[in-house]
């Protein structure tokens, strides 16, 4: 397990039914691995007081992220459906703080930024204004997936500053292209993330 304290924060990355199971739209292979040691996880930072924020891929019916609005993906995460949930293994107390992302159509990976899918700008979540006001000064990352979500979201937390960690073995990659997944690692690992395991391999 990594080691957490009060000023680490956990971003658990859309665990959510569309990713992690199965029979969900944009299944990503291993996700139900990852849930497991997400869970492991939680429960060492919770223990030791730190911050635990979920966030949610959280799109409407209709957005230029999905195929058949003239984006890249098949329809997932669909607000308030069943792809949309948190996978039901996940465990997290529900005192949890959760980022839903794409709420009015923006597209963008990271638990950070959206991008207004029309004028292209950047446009901030809460979650930085709110790890800066709990005091959070390092950033552990895990959950899906590793080549999209994790990947932006961690280069975001580097970029402003945090310290920032992946958790390899908690992650798992969409692989559009074989070895999407372990470039992503790599380029994070160029750009000053730390890759840690939760485990021995
Ligand atoms: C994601 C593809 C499309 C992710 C979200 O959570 O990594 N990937 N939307
Ligand atoms: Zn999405």
């Amino acid at each position: 397990m990594h080691r957490y304290g009060p000023s680490t924060a956990l971003l658990v990355v859309d665990v959510q039914n569309d990713f992690a199971d199965p029979a969900g739209s944009l299944y990503v292979r291993g996700g139900e691995q990852v849930v497991e040691r997400v869970n492991a996880e939680v429960e060492g930072a919770v223990r030791d007081r730190a911050r635990v924020v979920c966030t949610q891929d959280w799109h409407p019916e209709h957005t230029p992220h999905f195929a058949r609005d003239g984006g890249a993906w098949p329809v997932h995460c669909v607000a308030d459906t069943w792809g949309s949930a948190l996978h039901p293994a996940l465990r997290v107390p529900d005192t949890i703080t959760v980022i839903r992302k794409g709420a009015n159509g923006e597209d963008g990976y990271s638990a950070f930024t959206m991008r207004d899918p029309v004028t292209g700008a950047t446009v901030p979540t809460a979650l930085e204004p709110l790890l800066r006001e709990a005091g959070v000064t390092d950033v552990v990352v895990a959950g899906l997936a590793t080549d999209y979500c994790v990947k932006e979201t961690a280069l975001d937390a580097r970029r402003l500053g945090f310290a920032t960690t992946v958790l390899t073995d908690a992650v798992a990659a969409v692989d559009l292209q074989p070895g999407d997944g372990e470039a992503a690692l790599a380029e994070l690992r160029d750009q000053g993330v730390i890759l840690a395991r939760t485990q021995p391999a």
